[in-house]
């Protein structure tokens, strides 16, 4: 069997389904705004858009300020230096790579922690047992939109007198303990990347409770101007232009769609799975709102006979193109490779997770027939494991492609 036979030529031929397509939302309204944009001449700088953007997020948020800045990685940096975060700060290694880069680029060291397998997110207890007294501060990330557990998070970092705060990029409009997610700990940190449910094309923002804190980052984020001529701080340039800000509004003016067509995708996955010996929906909490934004799978190849490697093989070929998030976890990445070579041996369970995680397609741009194509595809590599097994590696390397591996 070639690699050519594992695909349904059909299907091979149709556009690709990706993982991360933008949600859109309404492009006439984005127009107008573009076009007024253009009419006052005004394209970043603290723009009225910008503006009224944060008053949005903020108010979503349950928070008093948002800052708006240019993309998640600077709204974390900039958080991380405002915050005074200094030495040692620990962070799980099962995150995006940018929330440890936002301490590297400014040389505090991402000391790398261990999750709960259930939720994903840093296992409090483990987080106690790597505070040294180089140690500053927490920074939980929730990741695919489930909160950590704040309240044992909160109570370390009073107790041992570290500063808390969060990656919240994947969380936006989702809520914790009954409350909006943006209030927990010193600052919370929102992307509105393109990939992201709500979007500015490139977008971020920071938001907190604190006015000193919010006050700081303003002026971090416009090179530490306070006024024309008057610097006053070292800063940055992290600032939002308008143009972002009118994607990110359009967004927002959808965000109760957007929310429902995932949350539809999400509940056609959960039906057309079922019974799919293996693989695992991942759930959101009861009572809580969700966005929905990542759909995920958890396989037990012991179960499915699969690796998770070959399913997603299996659903490359089929032009499916699922993602491997958060492969090969943070600790596996340079420079942190390097740094500390013996990480995993701290990291048992992100070590398993990162080896089951399948993020699978969803957003505006997937439907109920793209999500039973995908089901499907995935029942009948699972039926006939033994074929498929014996023609798909096992592993795809790092950076290699699916397609690469077979040939
Ligand atoms: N913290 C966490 C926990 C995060 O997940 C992220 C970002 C950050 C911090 C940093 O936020 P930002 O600084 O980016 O605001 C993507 C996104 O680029 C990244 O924002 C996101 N997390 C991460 C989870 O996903 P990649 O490397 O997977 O991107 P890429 O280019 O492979 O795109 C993903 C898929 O989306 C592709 O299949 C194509 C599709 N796509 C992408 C774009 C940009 C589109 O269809 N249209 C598009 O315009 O990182």
């Amino acid at each position: 069997m070639t690699a050519d036979d594992k695909t349904n030529p059909e299907l091979r031929n149709r556009p690709p389904i990706h993982v991360g397509r933008p949600n859109i939302g309404d492009v006439e309204a984005l127009v107008s705004r573009v076009r007024a944009v253009c009419e006052r001449r005004w394209l970043s700088n603290d723009g009225q858009l910008v503006q009224e953007f944060e008053h949005r997020v903020a108010q979503i948020a349950g928070v008093k300020h948002c800052v708006a800045m240019c993309n998640a990685t600077v709204a974390l940096e900039i958080a991380i230096r405002a915050v005074e975060l200094s030495g040692e700060v620990i962070v799980p290694s099962y995150t995006f790579v940018a929330t440890a880069h936002a301490l590297q680029w400014q040389e505090v060291r991402p000391v790398f922690c261990d999750i709960d397998p259930v939720t994903h997110n840093l296992d409090p207890a483990k987080v106690e047992q790597l505070i040294t007294p180089l140690t500053t501060g927490i920074i939980g990330v929730h990741i695919w939109g489930r909160a950590c557990d704040t309240s044992a998070l909160a109570d370390i970092a009073q107790r041992r007198g570290l500063k808390l705060m969060f990656d919240a990029s994947h969380a936006f409009g989702c809520t914790h303990l009954g409350r909006p997610i943006g209030s927990f700990g010193i600052a919370e940190v929102f992307s509105f990347h393109a990939t992201k449910f709500i979007n500015c094309a490139e977008g971020g923002a920071v938001v907190t409770n604190d006015d000193d804190l919010a006050a700081k980052m303003r002026l971090m984020r416009n090179f530490g101007f306070s006024g024309y001529d008057r610097v006053i701080y070292v800063g940055t340039n992290g600032k939002m232009n308008e143009l972002s800000a009118a994607m990110g509004l359009t967004s927002l003016d959808s965000l109760d769609h957007f929310v429902d067509v995932n949350r539809r995708n999400y509940e056609t996955y959960k039906l057309s799975l079922v019974g799919i010996p293996g693989i695992r929906l991942l759930d959101h909490p009861d009572g809580e709102h969700s966005n929905f934004q990542y759909v995920v799978l958890d396989v037990d190849e012991t179960i499915c006979g699969l690796t998770r490697d070959q399913i997603v093989q299996v659903l490359h070929l089929n032009n499916i193109l699922a993602r491997r998030y958060f492969f090969p976890g943070v600790h596996q990445m340079e420079p942190y490779r390097t740094f500390h070579p013996n990480a995993n041996l701290i990291l048992p369970v992100t070590e398993q997770v990162v080896k089951r995680v399948v993020v699978l397609p969803t957003g505006t741009a997937v439907n109920a027939d793209d999500i039973l194509e995908i089901a499907n595809i995935l029942l009948s590599a699972i039926s006939d494991h033994e074929i498929h097994a014996r023609n798909l590696p096992r592993n795809i390397a790092p950076g290699g492609t699916f397609r690469e591996s077979l040939e």
